[in-house]
């Protein structure tokens, strides 16, 4: 924030660095007369035709393979997949010629965008690409389908899938029971390990020969900054944030010691990971009847709420899109209610990990999720709304603009809206009653830190994992060692049993097995704050953050509309800045958001040793 010209003029810099690097790839074809900016303009025109042409070919076979999942719908997945790659590296090449053109600026950020376009680059070489998207196809949908099954007492063979398996995960406070859901979902994942490898060097292939020095680096460059740059940016911000997730640990473990007894959770180690509510530890809100404050107000209990009130899964979407529309957006098209899934269904394989859609860059949004009628799964519709939204608000763009501003605005938008779902709105759309809701306060602040605070290292090191993968600083031969090795560290937990080398536990997470980058889930958990403080402040809200909600309010709609709309047309510091005032990603919001409750956490934990 304090170097506006500084960073913009060094923003600058970089693309121009990224542009000539861009152009400096081996030309395959360089064109016998110097081009023109006319030339590169038509250029641009006809590549941004095919690719939404391609693209949303290729989103409509992705729809139908997650939501039916089959070998033919596999095999037209991965055979679209391979259509876009082939263009999108094709016309990187091609782009190649423009180089030394001084482009205006719009022009020169689309030759941008479409080099970063693609998470899965593959190489020019037609069979290896072909391999690189049949492996992509099998480990998501691997991951879909996968079941842990095995026979009883009885000789019966009893199979769960994830759903199945993260309800115990949720709600048993049984450690044996917890250890074989948390194991059994793993055996899933040693059977990726082999074409999860192959994956890596195919894709980095792929990734070199558009100029990148491997996936991990072009993932990074999608942020408007050098690679470095955004790297040392992570960190600055995990460094703000450490102590308060170190104290939520310390007085979370203490709790689970007091349950479970110090023998099972020892008060100065890492937390066995299967205790914490969540298959991967990620988020810990399911908890909270563990470690709830005893002296405190009891947070509602939202999901017994729902259920008393019978909600359907459209239901629940209602009240997510009536969130949006109260803040002044326009309702949800008609096909996104006849073309979206909404549950699970009974007699095929989907996978149910929730997500959200664009099929023709313009009016054809949808979701696919396997609604669960409770709170979590209420904050995940807000959640894929907020894509939703992203989508529908900036439609009239290039298609090479019609992404978030950086990845992690996208995963922000919906969780920002969630933010405002406070028990007093909960009471406002009578979803609690008014017996249920006092003024939120630690409580309350608490089961959000056990939601929020508690995936900050999660969503970082991801990623670290991946980078260093992608960097073959690890090996296949230590994947599962150092996968451990980052979850100890960042998180503070361990696995419950002994793990090797014959595990894969990382391809037991969603977006490991489905190539989908991480990272943007760490900034957006930041950014939500930083957004809610400000629409908070532009509202004119008095008083403690997490008491606010935007719920109804129109100036914070069109705010937010407003930069919903910039898409990717400029360098994110820009969106940011129409929407708080700042350009610089800023952790203070979430801190200051959990202020009372980290000082509550620290008079708890004293006496403790805290750390691992
Ligand atoms: O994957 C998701 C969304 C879809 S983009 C449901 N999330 C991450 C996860 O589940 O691991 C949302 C929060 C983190
Ligand atoms: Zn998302």
């Amino acid at each position: 924030m304090h170097t506006t010209k500084t960073t913009l003029r060094r923003q600058a810099g970089w693309l121009a660095t990224v542009l000539i690097a861009a152009l400096s790839i081996s030309a395959t074809s360089q064109a016998a007369a110097k081009p023109t900016i006319a030339d590169a303009q038509r250029f641009m025109q006809r590549t941004e035709k095919e690719l939404e042409r391609l693209l949303s070919i290729r989103e409509r076979a992705a729809f139908v393979n997650m939501t039916y999942l089959t070998e033919d719908t596999d095999f037209f997945d991965s055979h679209f997949q391979q259509e876009l790659m082939a263009f999108v590296g094709k016309s990187v090449k091609e782009a190649v010629r423009f180089r030394g053109l001084k482009l205006p600026a719009t022009l020169a950020r689309k030759f941008h965008m479409l080099r970063i376009n693609l998470d899965l680059p593959a190489p020019s070489d037609a069979a290896l690409r072909a391999e690189l998207a049949q492996i992509a196809s099998y480990l998501t949908s691997t991951y879909g389908k996968g079941k842990y099954c095995k026979t009883g007492a009885d000789g019966r063979r009893n199979c769960r899938n994830l759903g199945q398996l993260s309800k115990v995960m949720a709600t048993s406070r049984n450690f044996d029971e917890l250890l074989d859901a948390w194991r059994g979902w793993r055996t899933i994942a040693p059977p990726m390990r082999k074409k999860f490898a192959r994956y890596v060097t195919l894709a980095n292939a792929g990734a070199k020969e558009l100029g990148f020095k491997n996936l991990g680096d072009l993932w990074r460059s999608k942020y408007d900054m050098s690679p470095e740059a955004f790297e040392k940016e992570t960190e600055r911000l995990w460094k703000q944030v450490k102590p308060l997730y170190r104290d939520l640990h310390c007085y979370v473990r203490a709790q689970l010691s007091k349950h479970y007894g110090a023998d099972k959770v020892p008060l100065d180690k890492p937390i066995p990971a299967h205790l914490l509510g969540n298959m991967w530890s990620q988020t810990w809100e399911n908890i909270y009847p563990l470690v709830a404050p005893k002296t405190s107000e009891r947070a509602p209990n939202v999901t017994a709420a729902l259920l008393r009130k019978g909600l359907k899964p459209k239901q629940m979407t209602k009240i997510a899109e009536n969130f949006f529309v109260s803040l002044g957006m326009p309702t949800l098209p008609k096909t996104f209610w006849n073309r979206s899934l909404f549950t699970k269904p009974r007699d095929r394989e989907v996978v149910c990990h929730a997500s959200a859609w664009t099929l023709d860059f313009k009016n054809d949004v949808r979701i696919k999720m396997c609604i669960k009628i409770d709170e979590e799964d209420l904050s995940t519709l807000h959640h894929e709304l907020g894509h939703v939204y992203y989508y529908l608000a900036y439609r009239g763009l290039p298609v090479l603009f019609q992404t978030g501003a950086h990845d992690g605005f996208h995963e922000a938008v919906g969780d920002l809206l969630a933010l405002s779902v406070t028990p007093d709105y909960l009471k406002a759309i009578e979803i609690l009653q008014t017996s249920e809701t006092g003024k939120p306060g630690l409580s309350f602040l608490l089961k959000m830190a056990l939601e929020k605070v508690a995936f900050l290292p999660f969503g970082k090191l991801i990623d670290q994992w991946r980078w260093h993968v992608f960097e073959g600083r690890i090996k296949p031969r230590e994947y599962n060692a150092s996968w451990w090795r980052l979850r100890t560290t960042y998180q503070g937990i361990v696995p419950p049993v002994s793990r090797s080398e014959s595990d894969f536990d990382p391809g037991a997470k969603y977006h490991i097995a489905a190539n989908v980058p991480y990272t943007r889930y760490f900034l957006a958990t930041i950014l939500q704050f930083q957004f809610h403080r400000a629409l908070c402040k532009a509202i004119g809200h008095k008083g403690p953050l997490h008491a606010c909600s935007i719920y109804g309010n129109k100036i914070a709609g069109k705010r937010l509309w407003k930069m919903l709309q910039l898409g990717a047309s400029g360098p994110w510091p820009e969106a940011l800045h129409e929407l708080t005032g700042q350009r610089r990603m800023d952790a203070t919001a979430i801190l200051s958001y959990f202020a009372p409750l980290h000082k509550w956490l620290k008079e708890q934990n004293k006496g403790q040793r805290c750390g691992w």
